[in-house]
C-alpha cells in the first residue's frame, strides 16, 4: 500500500495525506473492477452533503439511533461507571455524543479523528457547553493503533462508535477495528456502538436513492475531489449514481456508472471506461443481531446489552472487553 506516495509527494509537492489519497486513487482505479475507498467521500463538501443525508426523510439510521440513545440514556448510564473517559472513534457532528454526555457522568471526553482542524473546533464547542468536562482531542487515524492521553490513564474507558460506520468496513476490517479498539481501550473497557440492521430491501434502497438526489451528489463528489486535489479531469455529468442492495453479502453497494465509453486522466495517467462500467465506491453492511453479536464475540468483546427501536431498524450495543 502507498508505495508510490513518497514519489507522488515529491513530484507534486503534496502533503502526506494528499500523497496517500493520490496513491490509493491510482491503485484502485487501476483495478478490475475499479473502486474508490469510501473514506475519501469526506472532504468539506462531502461532509456537508453527508450532514444533509442524515436529515433526509428516507435516511432512517441517524434519527433512529438518536431516538435509541435518547430513550435508553438511563439504561446506558446505569452500566457506565461515573468518572469514565469517553473515547469516540471518529468525530463528526456532536449531536450523538452530546446526548451521552448529558445523560452519563463522564469525567473526560477523547474525540479521535484524522482531521485535526475539525477536531479542535468540535473540542472547543464541547468545552464551552460542558465546562466541567476535560476534553483531550487526539489527531489520529482511528483504524490504526494510537495512544490514549496520559491524563485518562487511571479512568475507566468507554469507547463510542455510533452511526453504523462499522457497516462501511469489510467484515475483516470490522473485526480488525474491534480488536484494535479493545487493545487501545484496555482491560475492563466498555464500548457503545451503533449498528444498522437488515430490513425490507425497499426501505434500504430508498435510503440510498433519495428523491432529492443528495446521496447521488455525495457519491459524485468524490470525483470532484479527485479533480480538485489531484488535477483529474472527470466529467461528473458522464457518470451516474447507482445504489443497490446485494442480499448475498447483506450490503448496500454504491457505484458510479460511466454513461459512455470515455477516458479520464488523473496525475498524468489515463483510465479507460466502457459504457456502463462501474467504480465501486462504498459498501454499507447491514447486520442481523446474531451476526453482529458473533462478530463482537470473535473480536474480543462480550455483548452486554442491546437496544433497538420498536420497528427493529437500528441497534445500539453495549459491549464489555473480554478478559
Ligand atoms: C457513514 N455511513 C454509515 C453511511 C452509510 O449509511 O453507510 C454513509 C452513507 N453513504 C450513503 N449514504 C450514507
Amino acid at each position: 500500500m502507498n508505495v508510490h506516495a513518497p514519489a507522488l509527494a515529491e513530484a507534486h509537492r503534496f502533503d502526506e495525506q494528499t500523497s496517500i489519497f493520490a496513491d490509493d486513487v491510482i491503485e484502485h482505479l487501476s483495478q478490475h473492477p475499479k473502486r474508490l475507498s469510501p473514506k475519501y467521500f469526506y472532504d468539506a463538501a462531502g461532509s456537508e452533503l453527508f450532514e444533509q443525508i442524515t436529515r433526509l426523510p428516507e435516511y432512517y439510521p441517524t434519527r433512529t439511533e438518536l431516538d435509541i440513545l435518547r430513550d435508553r440514556g438511563g439504561a446506558i448510564s446505569a452500566i457506565i461507571p461515573s468518572g469514565s473517559a469517553l473515547v469516540e472513534f471518529g468525530a463528526g457532528a456532536t449531536t450523538k455524543v452530546r446526548l451521552l454526555l448529558q445523560q452519563c457522568a463522564f469525567g473526560a471526553y477523547v474525540p479521535v479523528d484524522i482531521s485535526g482542524d475539525f477536531l479542535q473546533a468540535q473540542a472547543e464547542a464541547l468545552r464551552h457547553d460542558f465546562p466541567a468536562l476535560d476534553v483531550y482531542p487526539v489527531a489520529a487515524d482511528f483504524t490504526a493503533p494510537f495512544l490514549l492521553p496520559e491524563a485518562i490513564a487511571a479512568m475507566p474507558k468507554v469507547g463510542f462508535f455510533p452511526g453504523s460506520t462499522l457497516g462501511n468496513f469489510e467484515p475483516q476490517e470490522a473485526r480488525a477495528f474491534l480488536r484494535s479498539a479493545r487493545d487501545i481501550l484496555g482491560r475492563g473497557a466498555q464500548m457503545v456502538i451503533g449498528v444498522d440492521l437488515e430490513k425490507d430491501e425497499r426501505v434500504l434502497y430508498e435510503a440510498y436513492n433519495d428523491k432529492a438526489g443528495i446521496t447521488a451528489r455525495f457519491n459524485l463528489n468524490v470525483l470532484q475531489r479527485i479533480n480538485r486535489e489531484l488535477g483529474g479531469n472527470f466529467d461528473l455529468s458522464a457518470f451516474t449514481h447507482r445504489a443497490i442492495y446485494n442480499g448475498d453479502h447483506h450490503r448496500i453497494e454504491m457505484h458510479l456508472i460511466s454513461r459512455k465509453a470515455q477516458s479520464v486522466r488523473v496525475l498524468g495517467r489515463s483510465f479507460a471506461f466502457r459504457a456502463g462500467e462501474s467504480i465501486h465506491t462504498e459498501n454499507s453492511y447491514k447486520y442481523s443481531l446474531e451476526r453482529f453479536t458473533a462478530l463482537a464475540r470473535g473480536s474480543g468483546w462480550t455483548p452486554r446489552e442491546t437496544w433497538t427501536d420498536s420497528a427493529g431498524m437500528f441497534s445500539v450495543h453495549a459491549l464489555q472487553a473480554s478478559d
